[in-house]
């Protein structure tokens, strides 16, 4: 059993469009012009630093975009270009909604529970509703099909969304075990509505995750986030905190009652380690700009931890310096690895938010889904030769991008001869 983190490749319709109210980033780049195609190359980048440090890696494709599925569920007629056209003369907005590249975010896929953990020995797998913003709210279905692809082997049981509550998947779960493959506790995190901005997991749809995954209640916490986070831009949890086997790293300010969730978490694994910064070392503005919490907190080869943060990090300075004398201590965390995620950041998604982790046996995993470096190579060219250098605001209700969105990703799945997610 190892971790695999599956990286949702960025969308060809990566735009900023500043869909997320509480996403700070999105919301300061509305109007931007993106780069779709740096912003793929960025996240390839990220997938070959981890198969270099020696870490498995896979990926999800992005999903159908303009989504017309979805914009003839809410009424549009005709054909795909009919119905894009319709939209986008109709209400900018939606159609914005339909043509986001948001899927890529796959740390809000679903919610994944290693076979350790669960009552029947299986790697048990929720979809997201992501029923609290209209653009995610409809990746639902399109990452079922590609879940139940990847996963199809009896070694896993995959679930459709959670219905009525808010659920955003793993962004809002940790997993804290001594090993991967052992045992773990497993942490539901929600939000309590009536802060500044939407609380967008609810503790209705953890508890339903825990009960369809048959967690061992004893070895199950659910905690609150602070509205404080939620308040500074954390509009998931894993901005402010993030685990890996025996460690949690978060920041002081990220629970409603943090000593109580210490206390808890003790008593659920004494050998748990919580690394909690302080926020006179960093504040939660810092920690939120700078996404030093949206890091990959892994566990290398030689069993040595390391975390992939955003180059962000390095910017901040007193970010910098406390990663510096993290670095030079004697605790779990030995390493730092500085990666450039920056037009995913630019909407609110760091290292972190790209990629979904799976506790598996390579050998059960849909190869198709499972990446090399030959792979990595092809799909750099592939990128190269479809992906849009830019788009602007005004573009999005072009039909040459459609056209070019569809083509691309025609070839990607061409490419890894997954024609049946077309
Ligand atoms: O849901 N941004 C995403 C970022 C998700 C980050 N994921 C995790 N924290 N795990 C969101 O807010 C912005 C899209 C736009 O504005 O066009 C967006 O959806």
């Amino acid at each position: 059993m190892v971790e695999i983190n599956f990286d949702g490749l960025i969308g060809p319709s990566h735009n900023y469009a500043a869909l997320s109210p509480g996403n700070r980033a999105s919301a300061s780049n509305l109007g931007a012009v993106s780069r779709p195609r740096a912003a793929a190359l960025q996240g390839l980048g990220k997938m070959r630093r981890a198969l270099d440090l020696g870490l498995p890696q896979g990926l999800f494709l992005p999903h159908d975009r303009p989504a017309t599925g979805w914009l003839r569920a809410l009424g549009y007629r005709g054909g795909d270009d009919e119905i894009a056209a319709a939209a986008a003369t109709d209400d900018p907005m939606r159609f914005a909604q339909a043509m986001s590249a948001s899927p890529m975010w796959t740390a809000n896929a679903a919610t994944v529970s290693p076979a350790a953990d669960s009552a029947d020995g299986r790697c048990h797998l929720s979809v997201a509703n992501l029923s609290a913003m209209p653009h995610r709210s409809h990746e639902a279905a399109a990452t079922l099909a590609q879940l139940r692809v990847a996963f199809a082997d009896p070694a896993f049981a995959v679930h459709p969304p959670v219905p009525s509550f808010g659920d955003e998947g793993a962004a809002n779960h940790m997993r804290v075990a001594p090993a991967h493959g052992a045992p773990g506790v497993e942490i539901f995190v929600y939000g309590v509505d009536g802060g500044r901005f939407p609380a967008r997991q609810s503790r209705a749809a953890g508890e339903a995750v825990a009960r369809r995954h048959g967690l061992d209640p004893v070895r199950t916490l659910f905690v609150e986030q602070s509205t404080a986070a939620i308040a500074a831009g954390a509009f998931h949890n894993d901005v402010v905190a993030v685990a890996n086997e025996a460690v949690v790293f978060a920041h002081e300010q990220a629970f409603a009652d943090s000593a109580g969730f210490a206390a808890d978490l003790a008593r659920a694994m004494p050998e748990a380690m919580l690394i909690e910064v302080p926020a006179a070392a960093i504040s939660l503005e810092d920690a939120i700009g700078s996404y030093l919490f949206n890091s990959q907190l892994v566990t290398l080869p030689d069993a040595t931890m390391a975390l992939i943060v955003p180059s962000e990090c390095r910017v901040n300075p007193r970010v910098a310096e406390w990663l510096d004398a993290l670095g030079a201590g004697n605790g779990p965390i030995r390493r730092v690895e500085v990666v450039e995620v920056r037009e995913s950041m630019r909407n609110g998604g760091g290292p972190a938010c790209l990629r979904l982790r799976v506790v598996a046996d390579p050998a059960t995993v849909d190869p198709r889904f499972l990446v090399d470096a030959a792979r990595l190579d092809r799909l750099t060219a592939l990128v190269t030769a479809y992906w849009p250098v830019e788009i602007a605001p005004g573009d999005l209700g072009s039909p040459a991008l459609w056209r070019q969105c569809r083509t691309a990703r025609a070839a990607l799945l061409d490419e890894l001869d997954l024609v049946e997610l077309a």
